[in-house]
């Protein structure tokens, strides 16, 4: 599917960047707009890919060029009092020719987590096309003020967005590494992730048109209903060879018609089965998810209508739920086999769980504070009468 992306604040901008990468790299086609928006000068020169006028500096008055430092009402403010500037960056996208918008932020700042919410609001109020965020959690080893950022952009975010698509950065943080490390690698999981799922629905040219192909109004109807989303993902090298394998060479065998389709429909129904209990990219149960779809992406020999159909029932049965859908993304010269399932309206999530306890704890101590205040208030000027009284 076609998508214009809008990068909101440094990990929204360098994610939007890499999906630009990998447009490139794969020839996915993907990414038909790509605007980055920050309150930070240095942020948006260190992007690569995207285009030097589709970069938008936003809060110069207020924070000139530096960034709002982790304050996310600041962030948010700025952007509903700049939205003309980004609104003249959207105008210059052929929002017919995109079937959706994607918003994607780092929940856990000032920047992203404050405007996210702000745009999304904006666009939902102009155009008919869906908007999507992706968020991305921050890890829990970053601080108070960055989970407090997220439980508040989160709850917002969520309800702006026709779906939110969730990565955890906590669940993927790589072990002896600070994750200011890892980010290059983590971004890199997630554009192959996202890649496969919004690649799906694109023929490229030169493709052969598979049996039961996926089409992006799938990913729209899987999406559609909103709520949250999570991603498992599988892949498996495979021989690709345009010549004939070996095999075909030794046996003289038409190396399609000799494929072996038990192996292949095992290999699709154990891919299946990995991808959704394997890391997902917001960890979660899948058990009660509301809507599914199942990505098989791979050259056309590795990918059969079975091995979908068994996987399909496979998630169906896992989830409970009656809205599975399925189907195959042919995909030449990446040398692998891989499953994408999305899972979408996951409600039993613990790390949102988590972050909605921490927002109330939050929010109870702000009461707890404004109550002491009172006290405080209230025994001053009672102090003050007792002194008054003591006068007399
Ligand atoms: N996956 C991923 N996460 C990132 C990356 N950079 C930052 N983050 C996460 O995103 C959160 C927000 O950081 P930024 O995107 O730098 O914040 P910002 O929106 O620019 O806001 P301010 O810097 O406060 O103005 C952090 O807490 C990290 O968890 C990245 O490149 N990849
Ligand atoms: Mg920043």
């Amino acid at each position: 599917m076609k998508l214009a992306m809008i990068g909101f604040g440094q990990a929204g901008g360098k994610i939007v960047d890499k999906f630009l990468e990998y447009d490139k790299r794969t020839g996915s086609d993907i990414v038909r707009a790509a605007v980055a928006v920050n309150t930070a000068k240095a942020d948006l020169m260190g992007l690569e890919h995207i285009s030097m006028d589709q970069r938008i500096l936003i809060g110069q008055s207020r924070v000139k060029g530096h960034g709002v430092g982790a304050d996310n009402e600041l962030g948010a403010e700025i952007a509903e009092q700049d939205m003309d500037e980004i609104q003249s960056a959207v105008d210059a996208i052929r929002v017919h020719e995109v079937d959706a918008f994607l918003i994607v932020a780092g929940l856990g700042g000032g920047t992203g987590s404050g405007g996210a919410p702000v745009m999304a609001k904006h666009l939902k109020r102009i155009y008919t096309e869906p908007v999507y965020g992706l968020g991305v959690l921050p890890g829990s080893d970053e601080g108070g003020i960055y989970t407090l950022n997220a439980a508040r952009s989160f709850q917002t975010f969520v309800r702006k967005v026709d779906n939110l698509l969730v990565f955890d950065n906590d669940a993927w943080r790589q072990t002896g590494e600070s994750i200011g490390e890892g980010y290059d690698d983590i971004n890199e999981e997630i554009v192959q992730r996202f890649g496969i799922l919004f690649g799906a629905g694109e023929i490229r040219e030169g493709q052969e048109v598979a049996e039961s192909v996926v089409d992006s109004s799938e990913v729209i109807n899987t999406l559609s209903g909103g709520g949250v989303s999570t991603i498992g993902y599988a892949q498996e090298e495979v021989e690709e060879t345009s010549t004939g394998g070996l095999l075909s060479r030794l046996t003289g065998e038409d190396e399609t018609e000799g494929f072996d389709t038990a192996a292949t429909t095992n290999r699709v129904t154990s891919l299946v089965r990995k991808a959704a209990l394997g890391r997902l990219t917001l960890p979660c149960e899948i058990d009660g998810s509301e809507r599914a779809l199942l990505v098989l992406a791979g050259p056309q020999k590795y990918l059969n209508r079975k091995g979908i159909e068994r996987g399909r029932k496979w998630i169906e049965e896992q989830t409970g739920s009656m809205e599975v859908r399925g189907g195959d993304y042919p995909y030449s010269g990446s040398g692998f086999v891989a499953s994408v399932v999305l899972l979408s309206g996951v409600t039993n999530i613990p790390r949102i769980k988590e972050l909605q306890q921490v927002a109330i704890e939050a929010q109870d101590n702000l009461d707890e504070i404004r109550e002491e205040s009172e006290e405080n208030l209230e025994e001053l000027v009672k102090d003050d009468e007792d002194e008054l009284e003591s006068l007399f």
